[in-house]
């Protein structure tokens, strides 16, 4: 029989909060702690000049990797040569002509942020603001405040495949806090206190070599990545972490099996403490690169755009080695 699963508000009655940390009117939570100093703390990373960008490519006509529930992405033209050809449009004066496309998504459905405002349990949002200020557009904790300050600071790749000695991690693998600092130890870096982490999953790789069918088989959605534990969850408070991204579609392990819940990252680390998630990023070649060089740190810059209201918004962060 299935186990009844155990509500967020007991499961994680003893976790860490940062809610009025920064006081009632706070809607960038993680992000205070990227302050200039960590800024040209990232900058100092920077060794070679090597540039990476994390976005997947948007509105692939064989589909995108994305959440199941959510929809592909869908780009038409609005204008182009065909236009002028058939004659619905005439070049400007001088002879320029142009095209123009039209895309239709879920802000979520590529390499993206997620709001603070775009999960929760109950009825507040982070920092206590009431749920019901997600009707109709996010009033409070959108995407538009994250996006105003930009994700910047010292990143730092952990590469959970390579440390398990795999191409990619099997479906719902959990990683524990022991397998983050073993694998860091492995790579010989140290996380240190506001670093963005990065983990290495190899799961989006398995998407473009299998398709939706390789990451979720049978429609089944239960990937692999960070599981909750109150010690994971207190160290990512003690260290005041940022940011998380990961080539995964949700940046957790699905299913936590002990309390029966979904997602509970999301809980524990964006709700609760206002860390800023980035999912679906591609990790594969930076991975590669860092296993190369032995340079797990970095310039991190994430820009995501200053969608009012939005609950999320596409990316395509970067990462200067
Ligand atoms: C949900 O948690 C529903 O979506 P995402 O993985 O985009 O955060």
């Amino acid at each position: 029989m299935a186990q009844k699963p155990v509500p967020f508000s007991e499961l994680l009655k003893d976790a860490p909060k940062n809610w009025g940390r920064w006081g009632a009117n706070d809607e960038l939570g993680g992000l205070n702690f990227l302050t200039n100093k960590e800024v040209l703390r990232g900058i100092k990373a920077v060794q070679q000049g090597k540039v990476f960008t994390l976005g997947v490519p948007v509105a692939r006509p064989q589909g995108d990797p994305l959440f199941p529930t959510r929809s592909q992405p869908m780009r038409t033209m609005a204008m182009d040569k065909g236009f002028y050809i058939s004659g619905r449009a005439q070049a400007m004066p001088g002879g320029l002509e142009y095209a123009d496309d039209v895309i239709v998504m879920y802000l979520q459905g590529s390499t993206q942020y997620d709001a603070l405002g775009h999960v929760w349990h109950g009825e507040t949002i982070y920092n206590g603001y009431d749920a019901k200020t997600t009707i109709g557009g996010l009033q409070k904790c959108s995407i538009q405040p994250i996006a105003e300050h930009g994700v910047v600071g010292r990143g730092v790749l952990i590469d959970a495949a390579r440390y398990k000695g795999k191409p990619h991690l099997d479906a719902g693998e959990r990683i524990t806090l022991d397998d983050l600092l073993g694998a860091a130890k492995k790579q010989g870096v140290t996380i240190e206190k506001h670093d963005i982490i990065l983990i290495h999953t190899g799961w989006l790789k398995l998407f473009y070599d299998k398709g939706m069918e390789g990451i979720f088989p049978k429609g089944q959605f239960n990937e692999p990545g960070l599981g909750y534990s109150l010690e994971l969850v207190k160290w990512f408070h003690e260290m005041e972490i940022p940011s998380l991204g990961t080539d995964t579609i949700a940046s957790e392990q699905s299913a936590h099996d002990e309390s029966g819940t979904t997602l509970p990252l999301h809980m524990a680390l964006l709700h609760y403490q206002g860390v800023i998630f980035n999912e679906i990023d591609w990790l594969t070649d930076l991975a590669e690169d860092c296993a190369k060089d032995g340079q797990y740190t970095f310039l991190f810059v994430g820009a995501p755009l200053k969608i009012v209201g939005g609950a999320g918004s596409p990316v395509n962060p970067v990462v200067i080695k």
